[in-house]
């Protein structure tokens, strides 16, 4: 296709096509063993042997990683998730994942300014400046899309260390109506091209309860820098621990509400994706779209060491609302399997935003096929998405 150097085909087109065209990107895997730290049981089995070479993860698509695709609201970015060691825990803005692209229609010329109506006193108009006045450094955050799938290899989850206003503390320049209950926050969201697969129009509501909760903010810069576009500049809301549908881009809108609203489309187009009975029509039969536990591998090292081959399996843990007191782990030939898990060698639980790491020590006695599956312990922590399989990955042992 572009072996004759003649690209003709658009970005969409190139999505389109990039499962079966298109090649895998090569990655440096060679300077990460040495940066990842040994602790726990299984502490120095990997120091002094020898790091033989990576071990990729099979029917994830051919997706290229760490490019932008496509425009609008079919716009992509992937992040590769095999490169990220708990050494350097964020990542970095240009290799986010992008989940819509910014907007040709959008004009960042004139000022932004955020609107903010409904049931409050005296309805105005806040500016950046105003909104500027009160940035403060809000931490690493996760986010992941929850339409974040196998064929992208899973890159629709990044952590970044973000600034912004509190949501609190905007409203804080607002006189509220008793009646006040839920807020709707609204981003720009019109495209000249409409999209095969998204709705366009992106707002959600949420008990200000939930907003509070999550310490949920308006960020205006990540990773130390202003948002770039595609990230939702000048201004965009960040829900700490809610998938990514809610953290609404390019704020331009926010709407004091009190009981009754009924669920934007954007609310209705993700409904499934988070795990609502069908499609709420009311904001008050539709459950918070939080991430529930999840957790995987996110990249197999190939070692030997005294003689042995043995495998180093590097992975991550994020959502839920309480650390996990336990990860295991198993190794299946089968995608549905009887094989009990056993313990994660060195997991501590640190927190559930943003990820935490782990590592696991395997020693495969056959070669061939295995799906990777991990869970959480304690059987009363909701974790729908691991439990159901979502995160399996699976990877061909062809040395023992
Ligand atoms: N205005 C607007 N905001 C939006 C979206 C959108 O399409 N339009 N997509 C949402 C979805 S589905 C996700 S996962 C996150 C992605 O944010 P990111 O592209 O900065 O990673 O933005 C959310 N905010
Ligand atoms: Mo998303």
């Amino acid at each position: 296709m572009t072996a004759d150097g003649k690209t003709t085909l658009t970005r969409r087109e190139l999505l389109r096509n990039s499962l079966t065209a298109l090649g895998v990107r090569l990655v440096g895997f060679e300077r990460f063993p040495s940066l990842v730290s040994n602790q726990g049981s299984n502490k120095n089995i990997f120091q002094g042997g020898r790091y033989l070479g990576p071990v990729e993860f099979l029917g994830e698509g051919r997706i290229p990683l760490e490019t932008p695709l496509g425009e609008g609201l079919d716009g992509r970015l992937y992040t590769d998730l095999s490169t990220v060691t708990p050494e350097n825990p964020t990542i970095p803005t240009k290799r986010f994942y992008v989940r819509t692209r910014a907007s040709e229609l959008l004009d960042v010329r004139k000022p932004w300014v955020v609107k903010v109506t409904g049931l409050i006193e005296k309805p105005r108009e806040i500016g950046m400046p105003e909104l500027r006045r009160m940035v403060r450094p809000a931490g690493l955050h996760l986010m992941e899309c929850s339409g974040n799938v196998r064929l992208a290899h899973f890159g629709m989850l990044s952590v970044a260390d973000w600034a912004g206003t509190q949501i609190n503390e905007m409203l804080d320049l607002f006189s509220m109506d008793k009646a006040a209950t839920h807020l709707l926050i609204s981003g720009f969201d019109r495209y000249p091209v409409p999209s095969s697969t998204s709705v366009a129009g992106a707002s959600w509501i949420f008990t200000l309860e939930e907003l509070n909760s999550a310490k949920a903010f308006f960020a205006t810069e990540m990773n130390g820098a202003a948002l770039t576009k595609d990230h939702g500049a000048p201004v965009r809301l960040v829900v700490p621990g809610w998938y990514g549908c809610a953290s609404i881009k390019w704020v331009d809108q926010v709407t004091v509400l009190g009981e009754g609203a009924a669920t934007t489309s954007q609310m209705r187009e993700f409904a499934s994706r988070t795990m609502q009975q069908g499609v709420p029509q009311l904001v008050k039969d539709y459950h918070p779209a939080v991430i529930e536990q999840a957790a995987m591998p996110i990249r197999v090292e190939k070692w030997l060491v005294e003689g042995t081959i043995k495998y180093r399996v590097n992975g991550i843990a994020w959502g839920g609302a309480h650390p996990a007191t336990g990860l295991g782990i198993r190794f299946s030939s089968e995608f549905y399997s009887q094989e009990q898990f056993v313990p994660v060698d060195d997991f501590e639980p640190k927190a559930n935003d943003p990820w935490t790491f782990w590592t696991h020590a395997w020693t495969p006695t056959k070669p061939g096929l295995y799906f990777i599956q991990l869970r959480v312990n304690d059987p009363s922590v909701p974790a729908r998405r691991l439990n159901a399989g979502y995160y399996v990955r699976s990877i061909e042992i062809t040395d023992i």
